[in-house]
């Protein structure tokens, strides 16, 4: 095998490894903020998948999320019409709230 040849099936393989790497299939689920609510209050999700927050109330809402290690994320207000989406690439149970609603709660289990 030529020196070039080798060098060539490398590149191929740098080339190829970020397809092997990217995760099989990432999904996409939908949370409302709809009448004070999120809806629906609870949804299991896979490692690596993402969740859509979406406010449909015409008023602010927050998105707070209580992670598995005690530490807490604020991932800012969501307006009407808006969309905050969030990544979980770690299993566990994670506790979502609003801070502006104390009422309004949900839970996602990330397996
Ligand atoms: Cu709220």
């Amino acid at each position: 095998m030529s020196r070039v040849t080798v060098h060539y099936i490398a590149l191929l393989a740098l080339l190829a490894f970020p397809i092997l790497a990217a995760p099989a299939c990432a999904a996409e689920t939908a949370v409302d903020q709809r009448d004070l609510e999120f809806v629906p209050d609870a949804v299991t999700i896979k490692a690596g998948d993402t969740v859509r927050f979406t406010d449909s109330d015409h008023i602010t809402h927050n998105i707070t999320i209580d992670n598995p290690d005690g530490t807490s994320s604020d991932k800012g207000m969501d307006t009407f019409g808006q969309d905050i989406v969030v990544g979980f690439p770690k299993p566990g149970v994670y506790h979502v709230h609003c801070k502006i609603h104390p009422m309004m709660k949900m839970a996602i289990t990330v397996k």
